[in-house]
C-alpha cells in the first residue's frame, strides 16, 4: 500500500537540514498529534492539496487568516493589480488610511490604526504604549492565553494566584518576566484581589475575548465586563487581543458582539488576507502617544504594505457585502453553527464526551476525559482533557480529508468557500472517525 504521505515525509527530512525543526513555526510541526506534518501544495476556496496529491477540507485555513478561503479571486486581483504598480514604497499609500478608515467603522472602540506586520508587534507595541500612556510598568495576562511570542509575554505562572512571572522560555530575562503577572482564565476575583493589592502598578491587562490559544474556551459571564470595570476603577488600560477573534467572532469582534470597550485592540490575521499585517489601535488620546505623533516609538519597513493593504481591503469588503441582504460571513456564521450543533449531536450519539464551543466563524472541541466537566481555564483543560484521543481523531480526520488544527490547544476556521455539502461531509467523516476510537 503506498504512504499517503510519503511527499511530506521527504519535504520535512530535507526541511529539517536548513530550518530549526522543519519549519518557521512550532505548531506546524505536528508535535500536538504526532507523525509528519503535511506539507501543502496548493489551496482553493475551502480546501487545499497537499503533496501527496490528497485533497482536504481545511479548517485551520493559515490560522484564522482565510476568511474567504484559498485562492479567493477578489483577494489575488487585488494583489495582482497593486503588485503591477510596486510592492512597497516604505512611504505612506493611501491604501494604508483606507484599510485603517474600514477597522474604525467596523471596530465600535477604534478610533486610530497603527499597521505593523504580525500580532505580534501588535500586542508588543500596544503593550509598549499602555506603559507608555500610564507610566506604569506592570501587565497581566492570563494562564493559557497567548499573544504572540515578545518577551514580555512568554511568560509562565509563578506559585501561587497570581504572583510576578517566570520566564517561560529561554532567553526571556528574569528581570521581562518579573514585570508580567499571570491569573488563570475567568478567575476575577483572583484579578480583583490582585489589583487591589497592586493595582496602581498595573499598566495594562491583556486578554483573549474567546482564550482560542488553549482550544475554545468561553469567557466566562460578567468575566471581560468584569475585567473593564476593574481597568477602569485603577487606572489600568483594558487591552482586548482580537488577533483571533477579530473580523471572525462578529464583523465588528468580540468587542462588538458582547458590547466590551477596550482602551486598545490589537488585531491581525484576517485584517491581511493572508498577507502578513497586524494592527494596534484604540481611543485617539492614547494612540497620539505613538511616535511621530507622540514619544512612544514603534516603527517597520513594511509596515502597512501596499500588497497586504489590498489584500485586506478585499476581504473585508467581500466578507461583509450586504448587497444580498446577508453577506457571506452571516451564512459562514450560520455553517459554523451548523457543524458545532452537528458535533454536539455526535457527542452524544457516540457517548464520547466533548466540549465545543463556537462564535461567529470560529469553533473548537476538546475531547473530555469525563462527561459532564467543563474547562473554563487552561488548569482545567490540562486536566480535563484528552490530547491523546484528539490525536487520534486528528489523523483519522485527515485519512477522510478533513483538516483541523494539529492541536487539541487550538481553535478552528470556517470560510466563507465552505458549503452545506461540506459540513455534510465533515459530520460523516467525525462520525466515522469517532466511532474507530
Ligand atoms: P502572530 O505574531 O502569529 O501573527 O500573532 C500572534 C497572536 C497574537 N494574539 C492571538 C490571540 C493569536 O492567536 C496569535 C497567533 N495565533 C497562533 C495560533 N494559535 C498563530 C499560529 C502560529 O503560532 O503559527
Amino acid at each position: 500500500m503506498t504512504d499517503r504521505y510519503a511527499r511530506s515525509k521527504q519535504l520535512f527530512a530535507e526541511a529539517q537540514m536548513v530550518i530549526p525543526g522543519g519549519v518557521n513555526s512550532p505548531v506546524r510541526a505536528f508535535r500536538g498529534v504526532g507523525g509528519t506534518p503535511i506539507f501543502v501544495a496548493s489551496g482553493n476556496g475551502a480546501r487545499f492539496t497537499d503533496v501527496d496529491g490528497n485533497s482536504y477540507l481545511d479548517y485551520v485555513l493559515s490560522w484564522g487568516p482565510l476568511l474567504l478561503g484559498h485562492a479567493h479571486p477578489a483577494v489575488l486581483e487585488a494583489i495582482a493589480a497593486q503588485a503591477a504598480l510596486g510592492t512597497s514604497f516604505g512611504a505612506p499609500t493611501e491604501l494604508e488610511t483606507t484599510l485603517a478608515e474600514q477597522v474604525i467603522n467596523l471596530m465600535p472602540t477604534v478610533e486610530q490604526v497603527r499597521f505593523v506586520n504580525s500580532g505580534t508587534e501588535a500586542t508588543m507595541s500596544a503593550l509598549r504604549l499602555a506603559r507608555a500612556y500610564t507610566g506604569r510598568e506592570k501587565i497581566l495576562k492570563f494562564i493559557g492565553c497567548y499573544h504572540g511570542h515578545a518577551d514580555m509575554l512568554l511568560v509562565q505562572a509563578g506559585s501561587g494566584v497570581a504572583t510576578l512571572g517566570l520566564p517561560d522560555s529561554p532567553g526571556v530575562t528574569a528581570g521581562t518576566a518579573a514585570s508580567t503577572l499571570t491569573i488563570e482564565y475567568n478567575d476575577l476575583e483572583a484579578t480583583r484581589a490582585l489589583f487591589a493589592a497592586e493595582g496602581e502598578q498595573i499598566a495594562a491587562v491583556i486578554v483573549e475575548p474567546i482564550a482560542s490559544n488553549m482550544g475554545f474556551v468561553m469567557p466566562e459571564p460578567g468575566f471581560l465586563d468584569g475585567l473593564r470595570e476593574i481597568t477602569s476603577q485603577y487606572g489600568a488600560l483594558l487591552i482586548i487581543d482580537e488577533v483571533m477573534t477579530g473580523f471572525r467572532a462578529a464583523p465588528n469582534g468580540a468587542q462588538g458582539l458582547w458590547g466590551i470597550e477596550p482602551d486598545l485592540t490589537c488585531l491581525g490575521k484576517v485584517i491581511g488576507g493572508g498577507l502578513p499585517v497586524g494592527a494596534y489601535a484604540g481611543r485617539r488620546e492614547i494612540m497620539q502617544m505613538v511616535a511621530p505623533a507622540g514619544p512612544m516609538y514603534q516603527a517597520g519597513t513594511l509596515s502597512g504594505n501596499p500588497l497586504a493593504m489590498a489584500a485586506g481591503l478585499a476581504m473585508l469588503s467581500v466578507a461583509f457585502d450586504r448587497s444580498a441582504g446577508v453577506s457571506p460571513f452571516d451564512l459562514a456564521a450560520v455553517l459554523a453553527t451548523e457543524l458545532a450543533d452537528g458535533v454536539r449531536a455526535l457527542s452524544e450519539e457516540t457517548g464520547i464526551p466533548l466540549q465545543v464551543g463556537q462564535v461567529g466563524t470560529m469553533f473548537g472541541f476538546y475531547f473530555l476525559k469525563e462527561a459532564g466537566t467543563r474547562a473554563t481555564s487552561y488548569a482545567e483543560a490540562k486536566v480535563m482533557v484528552d490530547p491523546a484521543r484528539y490525536a487520534k481523531f486528528f489523523w483519522s480526520m485527515c485519512e477522510r480529508g478533513v483538516y483541523l488544527a494539529p492541536s487539541q490547544f487550538e481553535a478552528a476556521f470556517l470560510s466563507t468557500a465552505h458549503t452545506s455539502e461540506d459540513i455534510a461531509t465533515t459530520l460523516q467523516a467525525a462520525r466515522e472517525a469517532l466511532k474507530e476510537l
